[in-house]
Parts: C-alpha cells; sequence; structure tokens
C-alpha cells in the first residue's frame, strides 16, 4: 500500500510517528515549504532561516537513508501556501492509498487537518506525537478533577514515572526541588562562556539570501546567524551545554547581563522544539553529568524541571485548554502594544536590552522573557492577543503549543490563574537586584515617583490599583493589598497620574508585517 508521509517543519526526529513503519520503500515522504506557515505572524527572520534550513538538511538525511522524498521550496512554481493545497497537489502527483501524518503541534493546523479525510476522500491517519513524556490523555488524567493545575505535582508524578533523579519512590537529594539555591544575580567580574555557533553551509547559505529577499520587512537581522540545522550539529550543542554550562546553570538561572544574553542556558530550546534533539536526550544527559559527578544537583534537577515539568505541563494545558484559552481576557487589558517591541527605542533601559539581543539573537532567557518583556506587558495592561503575536513572531523556539501558555498564562495572567497562582508583577527594585540594566537606565530603581522614577516601580501600584476588585481576594496577592490599603491617599493619586500619563504616552504597534511575495 503506497502512503504519502507528512513531516511538519518542527518534526525533524528520525523517530517520529509518521515513519514508524517496517517497510517505506514504497512510500513518499512529503516535506513542504508553505506562505501559510511562513506569515501568520512576523516570524523573525532567523527563525525563518533556522526551520527551512533544518527542513531541507533533514530531507537531505532521509534522502540518504534510501526514502523516497518530495521535498516542496516555497519559491516553487504551483506551490499553493498552504498544508492543505500541497497535500491535495501531492496526492495528485502520487496517488498514494493512504496519508499518514503526526498530530501537529498547534491547534489550528489540526483544525484544518481534521477535514482531509473527506475533503481528499482517502485515509488520513494521524499519530499520537510520541516525542513527549506525557501523552495527551495521560495529562487530562492528571487534571481530571483537580481544582488546581499546579506544575509542581504533575512534575513530581513526571519524576516518578521517567526515573529522572529518583531513588527508588523517593527524588534523589532528598527533596523535588532546589531552586532555593538557584537565585543568584550575576558576579561583578565573572565572564559567561563563549557559545557554539555554526557557519552557515551552502544550504543555510541559499536559505539566507532567499528570507533576505522576500522577508526584508521582518523582524530581527541575520548577521548573528549561528544556529545547528542538523542533528550532528544540535548534538554538538547539547554536548557543549552539558560540558560547559550545565554545572552554574541552576545558580545564575535568572541573572541577567548587558551583552551576555546566553549566561549559562542551554539556548536549546529551537533544537528541542523541530525534533532535532529529543527530551529524553536532553534529560538523560543531564543526568548522567551528574551521576559522573560533573554537575551539582540543584543544577541538573533545575534543568531536567525545565523539560520534564515546565514544558510537558504546559502542552498540557495548551491541549486541554484550547481553542477557548486563547479568548480569555481575566485583567480586561486592552492597551495597544507599544512601538517599542519592534524597535528597541526607549528609555527603559532593560526593554531596549532585551529587544536588541532578540533581534540579534532570536533569543532571550526565560527571565528575560517573563520579568522584563512580560512584567512590563503585564504592569502596563497591554492586550494579550498584541502581546502573544510577538512573542509567536520573534523567538526561535516559539510555537503556539509552548508560548501560548507562557505569555498568556505565565506572563499575563490573561488565564484568571489555571497556570500561575499569582501575577509575576514585579517593581524595579526586581529587576536593578537581578541585572546590570539599571546602571546604564535614564531612570531610576529605587526612585518611586517623579521624573527620574522607574516606570515599573509607579506601575506596579497602578497595577494593582486596577486590579483591585479581580486579585485582592487572592491569598497569595495579601501583603501587597494590605501594603496598598496603607498607602497615602496623595502618593495614591500621584501614582494614578504619573501612571496615566506614562501610558498614554506609549504609542502604538508598528506595522512590520509586509506582504510574503517577492519585491
Ligand atoms: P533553559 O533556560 O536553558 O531551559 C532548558 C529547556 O527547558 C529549554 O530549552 C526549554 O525547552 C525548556 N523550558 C524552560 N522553561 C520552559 C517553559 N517555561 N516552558 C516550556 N519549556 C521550558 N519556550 C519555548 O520553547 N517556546 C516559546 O515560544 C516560549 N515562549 C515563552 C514566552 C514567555 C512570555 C515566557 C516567560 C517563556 C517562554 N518560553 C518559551 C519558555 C522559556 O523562556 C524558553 O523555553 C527558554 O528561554 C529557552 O531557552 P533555553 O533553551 O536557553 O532554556
Ligand atoms: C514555523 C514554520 C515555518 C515558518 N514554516 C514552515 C513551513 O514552511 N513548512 C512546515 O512544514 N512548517 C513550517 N513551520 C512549522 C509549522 O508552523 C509547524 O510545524 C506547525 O505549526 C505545527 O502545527
Ligand atoms: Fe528598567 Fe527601571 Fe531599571 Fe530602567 S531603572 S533598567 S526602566 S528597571
Amino acid at each position: 500500500m503506497k502512503t504519502l508521509r507528512l513531516i511538519l517543519g518542527d518534526q525533524l526526529t528520525n523517530t517520529i510517528a509518521a515513519l514508524d513503519d517496517d517497510d517505506l520503500a514504497a512510500d513518499i515522504i512529503l516535506m513542504v515549504e508553505v506562505a501559510d506557515e511562513t506569515t501568520y505572524v512576523s516570524h523573525h527572520k532567523q527563525k525563518l532561516v533556522f526551520i527551512l534550513s533544518a527542513m531541507r538538511h533533514f530531507a537531505q538525511s532521509l534522502t540518504a537513508r534510501g526514502l523516497t522524498v518530495d521535498y516542496v521550496r516555497l519559491e516553487d512554481d504551483g506551490n499553493t501556501g498552504s498544508f492543505t493545497g500541497e497535500v491535495a497537489r501531492a496526492i495528485a502527483r502520487h496517488k498514494p492509498s493512504r496519508v499518514v501524518a503526526t498530530r501537529p503541534s498547534e491547534w489550528r493546523v489540526l483544525e484544518a487537518m481534521r477535514g482531509w479525510q473527506a475533503d481528499f476522500g482517502l485515509p488520513v491517519e494521524l499519530r499520537e506525537d510520541n516525542r513527549f513524556f506525557c501523552a495527551e490523555p495521560r495529562f487530562t488524567r492528571w487534571a481530571a478533577g483537580r481544582k488546581s493545575l499546579r506544575m509542581e505535582f504533575f512534575y513530581r508524578e513526571m519524576r516518578r514515572e521517567s526515573g529522572l533523579l529518583m531513588d527508588g519512590d523517593d527524588p534523589i537529594g532528598g527533596a523535588w526541588n532546589f531552586d532555593a539555591e538557584n537565585r543568584q544575580s550575576w558576579p561583578k567580574n565573572r565572564e559567561a562562556p563563549a557559545r557554539l555557533r555554526f557557519t552557515p553551509d551552502a544550504i543555510t547559505t541559499d536559505v539566507i539570501a532567499m528570507v533576505e529577499r522576500r522577508f526584508a520587512g521582518h523582524f530581527g537581522t541575520l548577521d548573528a546567524f549561528g544556529w545547528a540545522v542538523t542533528r550532528p550539529d544540535a548534538l554538538r550543542a547539547l554536548d557543549h551545554f552539558i560540558t560547559d554550562c550545565l554545572p552554574s546553570f541552576g545558580d545564575y538561572q535568572d541573572a541577567m547581563k548587558t551583552g551576555a544574553p546566553f549566561l549559562y542556558h542551554a539556548v536549546l530550546s529551537p533544537y528541542l522544539n523541530v525534533g532535532l534533539l529529543t527530551a529524553r536526550e536532553m534529560c538523560a544527559a543531564a543526568e548522567a553529568a551528574f551521576h559522573a559527578g560533573a554537575a551539582p544537583l540543584n543544577a541538573v534537577e533545575g534543568f531536567i524541571r525545565q523539560i520534564l515539568g515546565w514544558r510537558e505541563y504546559v502542552r498540557g494545558i495548551y491541549w486541554l485548554k484550547m481553542p477557548d484559552y486563547a479568548e480569555t481576557n481575566a485583567l480586561q487589558a486592552h492597551r495597544p502594544l507599544p512601538a517599542f517591541f519592534w524597535t528597541g527605542k526607549t528609555d527603559l533601559n532593560c526593554i531596549a536590552q532585551v529587544v536588541a539581543e532578540t533581534r540579534a539573537h532570536a533569543y532571550a532567557h526565560h527571565i528575560q522573557r517573563l520579568m522584563i518583556t512580560g512584567n512590563f506587558a503585564l504592569l502596563a495592561g497591554l492586550e494579550p492577543r498584541q502581546v502573544e503575536a510577538w512573542y509567536l513572531a520573534v523567538y526561535a523556539d516559539a510555537y503556539e503549543w509552548v508560548e501560548l501558555p507562557n505569555t498568556h498564562g505565565m506572563a499575563l495572567f490573561a488565564d484568571g490563574g489555571v497556570l500561575a497562582s499569582k501575577p509575576y508583577a514585579a517593581s524595579g527594585a526586581y529587576i536593578d537586584r537581578m541585572s546590570d540594566y539599571c546602571k546604564g537606565c535614564h531612570y531610576d530603581p529605587k526612585v518611586k515617583l517623579g521624573p527620574k522614577a522607574c516606570p515599573f516601580n509607579y506601575l506596579y501600584w497602578n497595577f494593582l490599583i486596577e486590579n483591585q476588585a479581580r486579585l485582592s481576594a487572592n491569598p497569595r496577592m495579601g501583603m501587597p493589598y494590605r501594603t496598598l490599603s496603607a498607602m497615602d491617599p496623595n502618593r495614591r493619586s500621584a501614582v494614578t497620574a504619573q501612571s496615566t500619563a506614562f501610558l498614554g504616552s506609549l504609542g502604538s504597534e508598528l506595522q512590520l508585517r509586509v506582504p510574503d511575495a517577492p519585491p
């Protein structure tokens, strides 16, 4: 039976479910570059180059395995621009008896695929994505009947089921979580380690030229493109992280330093999310480093928790709650995204630094995303949909299944507390403690009101005032609301007045998006 096997751009794994059969000799493997995917948000240029080049290299590796690959490029004649259109054309070309695919990672693509069997008049088999520790039904079972879906409890079950860092039924080291040791700021004279980057080969160079030509108006630069685009290179990046960075990963996980975007972070999420690396092998490599005495428990547990805990958990929440999840706006935030999210032109130095690094690398680490841009968007009451479109566009690792819960739930509290027990709201003092950004800033994090006051300071109190009816009953917000109620009424009015003036001066989103057409 001749089968058409579809592999999407984030399914670049040799053992992907759609290829899981004994005899693939008569089959056609279909991979398609389509305008729908390259333009549903204004993807960072590096994200486009990374995905398209990784797809082309993956197709080459399948051909080298002796498989037949039908690869459609973005600029090929007749390209319809959609997955549905390209599968229809491939069916007409190859006349298969059935189509096999792995379930897509995003809701909008699954919605389109659900109609294929009827549209094409032949069997379409969608297989469970086997690259996650926790299959969707398993997460649904975990969530059933629970009042609160906190990550920590889910994580413990995943530890038990995977056996990672376990000593029989107990966690190695006697605790599930060593975060108390993981909150250090960056020491003054410490240098961040050099990171492995990869020189573009001929395939990547071709894609860079195409992206520069076709997506000139998209956010980001390609000057520093150094992402791995093959599995062997992604494995080298993993090896480098485990040896040179993992030992200090935990200690400085929350630190931020000007001009040093990566610190001891893995910088592996783009590879993991497209399938060049797997979650199991990343966790196993970290665990092996611990058992070999090469990395301490606080670092290894912290790293494994990000993948086995957070990553699996946000995916579970996404599929449990979509499509309604994306529609909520629990804090009724409606202000437009300021243009400086795209231009970086702002005198708030922390934001300017994070946007500049994002533009240069299509990367920012978790605390930059959560506590700088995310915190600002939360305090300023920016419209969730606009903020989410920004996060989905600008990071090389961004796919809705992982971006949306992190932005909508964790950063913006737009889900009303499904994911986080309280909003991650912080004033300038937090940013000053965890970074060196404030030293180069026009504003002063110690000043609360007036022209030199850090905007995060008055916006923090203004956020509490604006959301008093929605948040004051939250037991974890008791302390800030008690402080607010003790605030001098004149001071409270001054906070509101300065916040209103500041928010009124923000302006709105620049339209950077250009039509996906060659000049
Ligand atoms: P490290 O900090 O070194 O962590 C190791 C790995 O753990 C990562 O590679 C990643 O796969 C995983 N991980 C860590 N934190 C999370 C998390 N909260 N959710 C899921 N996986 C996690 N991550 C994405 O992969 N794609 C996104 O689109 C994305 N959007 C985000 C948006 C916001 C507002 C926030 C606050 C976080 C977002 N994250 C996203 C999570 C996290 O910031 C990135 O996974 C991380 O910064 C990737 O860099 P790294 O590989 O150096 O990670
Ligand atoms: C993100 C992306 C981009 C930019 N381009 C493509 C593409 O041309 N072809 C493709 O198969 N996948 C691409 N992707 C990844 C898809 O958006 C991703 O696989 C789906 O959203 C999964 O639901
Ligand atoms: Fe950001 Fe405020 Fe620090 Fe400036 S002073 S860098 S705005 S936190």
